[in-house]
């Protein structure tokens, strides 16, 4: 390829015939210089050191959460629900566990970390039950940040920041209840929520659609920002294929970890009185919009948005809080609300 300086670019205009053809052989003969195969050394180097996936639930008890885990990366991924003992259950608070695993598909290694927040919203006092998260989510950027700001750095930094929030809604067939309003308002600005209505296989097709559309408004009157944002799409095509998945949110889910035979093949399903509910499939639900949403499609922009967005946001003010402090300001209050204030580190 022969490259004209741009001075000279408009001469290419007044070429003759003659000229274009010799230019025609050149690119034939020097044409390739192999930029493409940057691609197989990318995906050499991802094959060959992983990649981590962060995903956190959170929902009441009992609203499928472990089941849909499981469901999503077909295995034994998420704890399973334990019965506590009476005492155990009135005392019981939002206390997350989190449980990784390595999931390797076709030579590609995936560390998967779900976290749980097993008792969320189970109290009859719900105030401030979002805390806990809010806080567990800040911690994994502040351990981010502070091995970022070490002299010597890691080669790679682990990964331990919140890539999605999956929320579960109980499918009421009604409105959004105020707890999910004020979860969804809060966490919205410091991770990406993706909502979705749990058991949807409790809902008639007639009472899903309407129960969706009334979420709709609600998030929307709310100012709620759900994932996936429209200021973050990066280009036309992004808008495009994210304004479909904005007018279907939220995804009306089923989960099961049971396998039937359906035509004499084996399907995920929900085996009922009156036929079998199949996970996969569109006609019956939107366990499969979701799966390609977090695993098919968005996985690496969840990451990159993390990275980019919750994450820059997050280092930009603690950045500008320890600047303060340092200049004998006082700290400006972190912008989600919690009022713990973290104490600048010798590093900052
Ligand atoms: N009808 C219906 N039942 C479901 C669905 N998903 C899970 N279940 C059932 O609901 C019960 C609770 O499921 P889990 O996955 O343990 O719920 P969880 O949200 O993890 O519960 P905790 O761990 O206690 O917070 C189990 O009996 C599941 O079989 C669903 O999509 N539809
Ligand atoms: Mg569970």
């Amino acid at each position: 390829r022969i490259i004209l300086p741009c001075c000279l670019s408009h001469l290419s205009l007044s070429f003759s015939p003659a000229t274009a053809d010799t230019a025609q052989e050149g690119r034939d003969l020097f044409g390739y210089v192999g930029i493409e195969a940057v691609l197989d050394q990318m995906r050499r180097k991802t094959m060959k050191a992983g990649f981590e996936f962060n995903i956190m639930v959170v929902g009441q008890s009992g609203l499928g959460k472990s089941t849909l885990v499981n469901t999503l990366f077909k295995s034994k991924v998420s704890r399973k629900s334990c019965t506590p003992s009476y005492e155990e259950k009135i005392s019981r608070t939002v206390h997350l566990k989190s449980v990784s695993h390595i999931i390797e598909e076709k030579g590609v290694k995936m560390r998967l970390t779900v976290i749980d927040t097993p008792g969320f919203g189970d109290q009859i006092n719900n105030e401030n039950c979002w805390d806990p998260i809010v806080k567990y989510i800040n911690e994994q950027y502040e351990k981010y940040l502070t091995e970022e700001l070490h002299i010597t750095r890691k080669r790679r930094i682990p990964d331990t920041r919140v890539h999605c929030c999956v929320y579960f809604l109980p499918a009421t067939g009604h409105r959004l209840r105020p707890i999910d309003v004020e979860f969804m308002k809060r966490l919205g600005k410091i991770v990406s929520i993706v909502p979705v209505i749990a058991k949807a296989d409790t809902l008639t097709m007639d009472e899903r659609l309407d129960f969706k559309q009334r979420i709709r408004q609600d998030l929307q009157a709310s100012g709620i920002r759900v994932y996936p944002q429209k200021e973050y799409d990066e280009d036309v095509e992004d808008r495009i294929r994210n304004d479909k998945i904005r007018e279907n949110i939220p995804f009306a889910v089923v989960g099961t970890d049971k396998e039937h035979q359906v035509n004499g093949n084996k399907v995920l399903g929900r085996k009922t009185k009156w036929g079998i509910i199949e996970v996969e499939n569109v006609a019956h639900c939107e366990f499969a919009n979701l799966r390609d949403l977090l695993v098919r499609s968005h996985l690496q922009d969840l990451k990159d948005v993390t990275h980019y967005i919750h994450y820059e946001t997050y280092r930009v003010r603690r950045l500008n809080e320890s600047n303060a402090s340092v200049s004998g300001l006082s700290a400006l209050p972190l912008e989600n609300g919690i009022t713990e204030k973290y104490e600048a580190q010798s590093q900052l």
